[in-house]
C-alpha cells in the first residue's frame, strides 16, 4: 500500500491532474444560474415504442417464486461490484478491495458490496466449531460458544467502519480516477451483537485490567491493542449485519465493532480476547499504524476516524449523461466523533460554497447522506463537498493538511476532495492549485 507511485498497469484507473481554478472559472461561465426551459421529464406525445409496443416483460409470465431462493441484483446491475486494483498490494491474500460508493445511496452499504481488507484471506469457519475466550486479567477465565454469545442481550447499532488507510494513496496529489478507489474503503452497516463489556463483566475485571488484545482465527491470526475505556464505552461483538449473518469476508460468525475508530481494530473471526494492563507492541502498529510526520516523528494510537465526506455522483465513474438543467449532487459524510451536523457544496472550487441537505437517518459514527439539487447550466465545474461534525470539527483542505501532516502519511487522510466535471459530464479527479 506505501508505494503509491506505480505505474498505471493494466488500464487501471488513475489520474495526476491539478487544475488552476482561476483557469476554468476564467471563462466567466455563470454557475448554478436557473437555466430556462429544461426539465427532467420530456412531454408525452413524442412517439415512443417503450410506451407504444406491449414489450416481452410484459406478454410472457416470469420465473416463480421457487426460482430465486436467496436473491441476487438485476442482470442489469451486474456492473455494480466491489473492484482492487491489481498493482496496491503483492497478492489477492493480503490485500483490499473497494466499496462501489458511486452505485449506491441512502446510508446503508448492501452486504455483498461492503469493501475488504484481509491480511492472511478469507476464514471459513463452522459456527459450531467457533469460539471466543477471554483471559488473562480477569476473576474466571470463559470459554464462550456462538449460541452461549446469543443468550447475552442484543442491540442493533449503525455504525462505518473506515480503514486508516482510505485516501491514503492521494497524499500526494490526484491519483486514483473514481471515488470507489479514493473513498471506498468504507462500509456502513446495521451490526447486531452484545456489549462487550457484558462478556467482559461475566469474566470479571481485575482492578489493574487497563487494555485488549482482539484476535483473529484467520491466517493471519491479526491482533490489536484496545483501551479498555473504549471496550467498555461503546463495543460490541457483533453475529449480524443487516439483519443476516456477518459474511465469511466480514469475519463471520462474529466480529468486533468499535465505532469510529480506525477499521483494522475491528477484529473479524474473533477468537480470542486478552486482558492486560499495558497495550501491546504489535510489530504493524508500530511501523505501519502510525502517521509520519514531515519532521521524520510519527504520530502513534491515532484511533478515531476524522469528519470526512466526499461527493459520489458525479464522479469519474458516474459523470452527468442527462445533459444541462435540473441536477443532482449526492455524497456521504461521516465523523468517528459522533453525528454530522452539517455539510457544504460547492460547485466552483470554493469560492461559494451551499448548504447540501442532509437526508436519511443521521446516526452517531454512522455515515450520512446529503444532496445538492441545482441547475446546471451545462458549464465545467469544480465541485466539493465540506463536513462538520456535532463537537464543530471541520474538514480540511488537502493543502491545511499537508501543511501539518506533510506529504509522507499514509493514514487519516480526511482532506476535501475535488472533482472536475467537464461540459460534456465527464468528470476528473484533481486538485486545485
Ligand atoms: N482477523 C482479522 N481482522 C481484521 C483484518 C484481518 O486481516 N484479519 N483486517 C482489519 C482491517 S485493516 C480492516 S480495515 C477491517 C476491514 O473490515 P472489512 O473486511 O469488513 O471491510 O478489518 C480488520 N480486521
Ligand atoms: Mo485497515
Amino acid at each position: 500500500m506505501s508505494d503509491i507511485n506505480k505505474p498505471d498497469k493494466d488500464g487501471e484507473p488513475m489520474t495526476n491532474a491539478k487544475v488552476s481554478r482561476r483557469r476554468l472559472l476564467a471563462g466567466g461561465a455563470a454557475l448554478g444560474g436557473l437555466v430556462a426551459g429544461s426539465t427532467a421529464a420530456r412531454a408525452a406525445g413524442t412517439p415512443d415504442p417503450l410506451i407504444t409496443e406491449i414489450q416481452d416483460w410484459n406478454r410472457y409470465l416470469g420465473d416463480g417464486v421457487d426460482s430465486r431462493p436467496y436473491g441476487t441484483p438485476s442482470e442489469f446491475e451486474s456492473h455494480v461490484v466491489r473492484r482492487d486494483v491489481a498493482w496496491l498490494t503483492a497478492d489477492s491474500k493480503s490485500s483490499v478491495n473497494f466499496t462501489p460508493l458511486h452505485e449506491l445511496d441512502g446510508i446503508i452499504t448492501p452486504n455483498g458490496l461492503c469493501f475488504e481488507r484481509h491480511h492472511g484471506g478469507i476464514a471459513e469457519i463452522n459456527p459450531a466449531d467457533h469460539r471466543l475466550m477471554i483471559h488473562g486479567l480477569v476473576d474466571k477465565p470463559l470459554v464462550f460458544t456462538m449460541e452461549d454469545l446469543k443468550r447475552f442481550p442484543r442491540e442493533n447499532r449503525v455504525y462505518f467502519l473506515e480503514c486508516a488507510a482510505n485516501s491514503g494513496m492521494e497524499w500526494r496529489g490526484a491519483q486514483l480516477n473514481g471515488c470507489q478507489y479514493t473513498h471506498g474503503m468504507v462500509h456502513n452497516v446495521m451490526y447486531t451483537g452484545v456489549q462487550l463489556k457484558h462478556l467482559l463483566n461475566e469474566a470479571g475485571l481485575k482492578p489493574n485490567a487497563k487494555w485488549l488484545l482482539p484476535e483473529g482465527a484467520d491466517a493471519s491470526a491479526m491482533t490489536r491493542s484496545v483501551p479498555l475505556e473504549k471496550a467498555l464505552d461503546d463495543c460490541l461483538v457483533a453475529f449480524k449485519m443487516n439483519g443476516e449473518a456477518l459474511r465469511p469476508e466480514q469475519g463471520y460468525p462474529v466480529r468486533l465493532v468499535v465505532p469510529g475508530w480506525e477499521g483494522n481494530m475491528w477484529v473479524k473471526w474473533l477468537r480470542r480476547i486478552e486482558v492486560g494492563d499495558e497495550p501491546w507492541h504489535h510489530r504493524e502498529e508500530t511501523s505501519k499504524y502510525t502517521d509520519l510526520l514531515a519532521n521524520g516523528t510519527a504520530r502513534r494510537f491515532t484511533w478515531e476516524m476524522d469528519v470526512k465526506s466526499v461527493i459520489t455522483n458525479p464522479s469519474p465513474q458516474a459523470p452527468i449523461t442527462h445533459g444541462r438543467g435540473q441536477t443532482v449532487i449526492t455524497g456521504l459524510a461521516w465523523s468517528g466523533a459522533g453525528k454530522i451536523s452539517r455539510v457544504d457544496v460547492t460547485i466552483d472550487g470554493g469560492r461559494n460554497w451551499h448548504a447540501a441537505r442532509v437526508d436519511g437517518p443521521s446516526l452517531s459514527k454512522s455515515l450520512h447522506r446529503f444532496y445538492f439539487d441545482f441547475d446546471w447550466d451545462g458549464s465545467e465545474l469544480l465541485i466539493q463537498s465540506r463536513a462538520m461534525d456535532e463537537h464543530g470539527n471541520v474538514q480540511p483542505t488537502k493543502e491545511m493538511l499537508r501543511s501539518v501532516r506533510g506529504e509522507n502519511s499514509i493514514y487519516h487522510n480526511n482532506g476535501i476532495q475535488t472533482w472536475h466535471v467537464r461540459g460534456d459530464g465527464s468528470a476528473e479527479n484533481v486538485e486545485i492549485s
